[in-house]
C-alpha cells in the first residue's frame, strides 16, 4: 500500500536507527547503514541500548535546550537515537531502581569521547530538577571541564584537544534526582609533555593560554614574555598557534571557571606562579666548565623560579648541578655533566606540573563535595585517553593503549555476562552464543626491576617470547615481514599493532628525581612517584572494581576520518574501528538470543493502537495486555518469550513488522497518537 511505501521510504532515507533491526549482520550492511546516516548528519545509531557515535567534525544543531527537553523522560526507542536518550535512560533507571550506573565512553584518539562526556554532563545540568535554588554543585561540575582540559589536554597529531589523562567522574544524585555532588578520579597524566613535544604537537593548553591571554600586569608579575616562542618548553613541536584553538578566549573561560570552583584569588595567583615557574625552568641553560661540569649559563631564570616557588635559590642551583651522595655519616656533592643537569631540570618541571594537576583535581573535588550525607545514587562517566599510534611510540602510548585494552576486556566481560544474567533474572533460557575471544596484551611487561631499557627488553623477550601478540626484532621478519630496530618491540593490540621504542621506558617508569632535587621539592611539598606503571596498573584494577559494581551503559565513538574534516566518511578507517571495538560481535550476541526486549508496559503503551482489545486502554495487567496484543498481531510461539517484566523478541524482523504496522497505523490514527518515530 501507499502507506507501507511511505514508511519504507522514511527508513530508506535515514537508514535504520538500531542495528539490531538490520536485515543481515554483515560488515557491509553495517557500514552502509552507518554511512547513510552519517551523510544525513545522523551521527547516532543504537545497537540495542548501546550507542554508536560517529564524529561529524562540525557543529550540529542537535544539542540545544529544546532537544534536551524533547528527550527528558521519554522511552528510549521512541525518538531518534541521541546521546541525550542514553543519558536520560540511565538517569531514569537510576531513579526508579535506586542503583548506581556508569557510562563507559570508548573509541580511539579523536573519536569524540570527551565531547560526549561533556554533552552528558550538560544534559544532566539542564534536565535534573533543582530542589535548591542555588544549585552551585552543578555549575562546579560543568566548570571543572574547562579547568581540567586546560591543564590536562593538549594538541597532538591525532586531536587538537587530546586528553592526556584519564578521567572518571561520579555524579551524585539525591532521591529526588537532583545533582548534589561530584567526584573525579584522575589517571596518569602524561607529564613528559611538559618538557618534550613531538613535531606538530603542543604542550598543555594552559601554558599558551597564560602567555597569550594573561593580563599585562599578571605577566609582568610572573616575569613572562607575551610570546610562546620565547619558551623552550613551548616551541619544540613548532606549532604554538593552532587554527582551531583560541587561547585568549580559553584563558578567560578558565579564569572564570577557577572562580566558580571556589579557588581563591591567592591560590589562583599561586597556581599561575607555579605554571610560570615551569616555563622559567625550561629556559635555564647550562654550560660545561673546563672540568666538564655543568654550570648555570643564565641566572635570571633561576631567580624567577626560586621567587615563584618560594624556594632558596642556592639550594635550587645546587640541586640542578650536583648530585648528593650519602657516604656513611657524610654527604658528598658530585657535580653533574650538562646532560645530567638538563635531566634534573626536566624531572623537576614534570614533578611540579604533575603535583599541580593533582592539587587541582583535589580542589575541584572539595568544591563539588556532597555536603549532605543522606542516601544518594551515582552515575559515573568514564572518559580516558583513546588508543593511539604514532610514528614513534613510547612509554606514554604503552600505558594509554594498555588502559584501552583493559577497558575493552571489561566491556566484553560485562556485555556477555550481563546478557546472560538478564535472561536468568527474567527466567528465560537461552544457549550462550559463540564467544569471540579477543586477546589482550600481557601485563607482565609492566613489572619493575630492570637496570637499563635494553635489559628490560631482554627480560620482556624471555617472558613474552612465545606470546602470540608479542614481537621482537628477532622474530619480526618471520612473523610480520616488517623489520624492527634492536630497541623496539611490537604488541598486537586489540585495536592494531603498535611498535614501541624502548628508549626511556625505565626512566619514565621510575620517574625518579635526583636526591637533592628531591630535597628541594620537599620544601614545596612535592610528592614523588615511583614505578608509574605499577601504580597505574593498580589504579586501573581499582577502577574495574568501581565499574563492576554498577550497571553499565556504553557509548562507542568512531572517528570518521584522519584529517579532522566534516563530511568525510573514511570507510576503511571506520570498518577497522567497527571490527576492533567488537561491534559486530556485540550485535550478533544481541541477535543470537533475543534481539529485542521491552518492559511490558512500555511495549503496550507504544503498540496498543494496533489491537482493538488494547486500544485506547488496557485495563488489566500489562503482561496480559501484551499477550493479547501479540496474539492479535500473529506472533508465533517461537518468535517471542514472556519474561517476568519484559517481552523478549527473537528476530528483529518481528519487531520490524510491528513497527511498520505501527507506522501505517500512525497515519491512520493521525492526531490520536502523539508518538513520533523516524522523526529525524
Ligand atoms: P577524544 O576525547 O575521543 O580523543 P574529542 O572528544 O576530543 O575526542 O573530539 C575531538 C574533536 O572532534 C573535538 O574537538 C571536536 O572538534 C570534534 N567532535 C567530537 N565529537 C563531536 C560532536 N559530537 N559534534 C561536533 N564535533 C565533535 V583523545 O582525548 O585524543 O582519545 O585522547
Ligand atoms: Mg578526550
Amino acid at each position: 500500500s501507499l502507506d507501507m511505501e511511505g514508511a519504507l521510504t522514511a527508513r530508506d532515507r535515514v537508514g535504520i536507527q538500531d542495528f539490531v533491526l538490520l536485515d543481515e549482520t554483515t560488515d557491509a550492511a553495517f557500514l552502509s547503514n552507518l554511512k547513510k546516516r552519517f551523510s544525513r548528519d545522523l551521527i547516532y545509531t543504537y545497537i540495542g541500548t548501546l550507542l554508536v557515535s560517529v564524529n561529524p567534525y562540525k557543529e550540529l544543531d542537535i544539542y540545544n535546550k529544546k532537544q534536551m527537553e524533547t528527550y527528558m523522560g521519554i522511552n528510549f526507542f521512541e525518538l531518534p537515537p541521541h546521546i541525550y536518550a542514553l543519558a536520560d535512560n540511565a538517569y531514569q533507571t537510576m531513579l526508579t531502581e535506586f542503583d548506581n550506573h556508569f557510562i563507559l565512553i570508548s573509541g580511539e584518539s579523536g573519536a569524540g569521547k570527551t565531547e560526549a562526556s561533556k554533552k552528558i554532563l550538560q544534559y544532566y545540568a539542564v534536565s535534573c530538577p533543582s530542589t535548591t535554588l542555588l544549585n552551585t554543585v552543578r555549575d562546579k561540575m560543568l566548570m571543572s571541564n574547562p579547568v581540567l582540559e586546560a591543564f590536562g589536554n593538549a594538541k597532538t597529531l591525532k586531536n587538537d584537544n587530546s586528553s592526556r589523562f584519564g578521567k572518571y567522574m561520579d555524579i551524585q544524585f539525591d532521591s529526588q534526582g537532583d545533582a548534589v555532588g561530584g567526584h573525579i578520579l584522575n589517571y596518569l597524566l602524561e607529564k613528559s609533555r611538559v618538557v618534550h613535544q613531538n613535531h606538530g604537537e603542543r604542550n598543555f593548553h594552559i601554558f599558551y593560554q597564560l602567555v597569550e591571554g594573561g593580563e599585562d600586569d599578571l605577566l609582568h608579575q610572573l616575569g613572562l614574555e607575551r610570546d610562546a616562542q620565547h619558551y623552550n618548553y613551548l616551541t619544540q613541536g613548532e606549532c604554538a598557534i593552532v587554527s582551531s584553538i583560541n587561547d585568549r578566549n580559553d584563558w578567560k573561560t578558565v579564569k572564570n571557571a577557577l572562580q566558580i570552583i571556589n579557588i581563591e584569588e591567592i591560590n589562583t595567583n599561586h597556581l599561575f606562579g607555579i605554571v610560570s615557574s615551569v616555563l622559567h625552568l625550561g629556559n635555564i641553560r647550562f654550560e660545561s666548565n673546563s672540568k666538564g661540569q655543568a654550570v648555570l649559563a643564565n641566572n635570571d631564570e633561576l631567580r624567577w623560579v626560586s621567587n615563584l616557588l618560594g624556594v632558596d635559590a642556592r639550594s635550587l642551583q645546587e640541586g640542578l648541578t650536583y648530585r648528593k651522595i650519602e657516604a656513611r655519616h657524610d654527604q658528598v656533592l658530585s657535580p653533574f655533566t650538562v646532560d645530567h643537569a638538563i635531566y634534573a631540570r626536566d624531572a623537576l618541571a614534570k614533578a611540579i606540573y604533575g603535583q599541580t594537576f593533582t592539587w587541582l583535581v583535589n580542589r575541584i573535588n572539595e568544591s563539588m563535595e556532597n555536603k549532605d550525607p543522606s542516601r544518594k545514587t551515582v552515575i559515573g562517566l568514564l572518559d580516558i585517553y583513546g588508543f593511539e599510534v604514532f610514528y614513534v611510540n613510547s612509554f606514554e602510548q604503552f600505558c594509554i593503549n594498555y588502559c584501552n585494552e583493559k577497558l575493552q576486556q571489561l566491556f566484553i566481560q560485562l556485555t556477555l555476562a550481563s546478557e546472560q544474567e538478564e535472561y536468568e533474572a527474567e527466567g528465560i533460557e537461552v544457549i550462550p552464543p559463540h564467544r569471540n575471544h579477543i586477546h589482550t596484551g600481557d601485563e607482565e611487561c609492566l613489572r619493575p626491576g630492570d637496570a637499563t631499557d635494553l635489559t628490560f627488553l631482554e627480560r620482556l623477550e624471555d617472558k613474552m617470547g612465545n606470546h602470540p601478540h608479542f614481537v621482537t626484532h628477532k622474530l619480526a621478519d618471520k612473523m610480520t615481514r616488517k623489520t624492527l630496530e634492536r630497541g623496539d618491540f611490537r604488541l598486537l593490540h586489540y585495536a592494531g599493532e603498535v611498535t614501541y621504542c624502548v628508549v626511556g621506558f625505565l626512566d619514565k617508569n621510575n620517574d625518579l628525581l635526583y636526591r637533592n632535587i628531591k630535597d628541594v621539592s620537599l620544601q614545596m611539598n612535592i610528592f614523588i612517584f615511583f614505578q608509574v606503571a605499577t601504580q597505574f596498573k593498580s589504579s586501573l584494577l581499582k577502577l574495574t572494581e568501581i565499574l563492576m559494581a554498577k550497571e553499565a551503559w556504553y557509548i562507542r565513538c568512531l572517528k570518521s576520518n584522519e584529517s579532522k574534516q566534516p563530511g568525510q566518511f573514511d570507510e576503511a578507517l571506520i570498518r577497522h574501528q567497527v571490527k576492533y571495538l567488537g561491534l559486530m560481535e556485540h550485535l550478533r550476541v544481541r541477535r543470537a538470543g533475543f534481539a529485542y526486549r521491552r518492559k511490558f508496559d512500555v511495549f503496550l503503551k507504544r503498540y496498543k493502537p494496533l489491537c482493538p482489545a488494547t486500544w485506547p486502554h488496557w485495563r488489566g495487567e500489562p503482561a496480559d495486555g501484551v499477550e493479547v496484543l501479540v496474539q492479535h498481531l500473529g506472533y508465533l510461539p517461537n518468535e517471542y518469550k514472556m519474561g517476568r517484566t519484559k517481552i523478549f523478541i527473537r528476530h528483529p524482523r518481528t519487531l520490524y513488522a510491528t513497527e511498520d504496522a505501527f507506522e501505517k497505523c500512525k497515519h491512520e490514527l493521525g492526531e490520536r497518537t502523539s508518538a513520533v518515530y523516524y522523526q529525524c
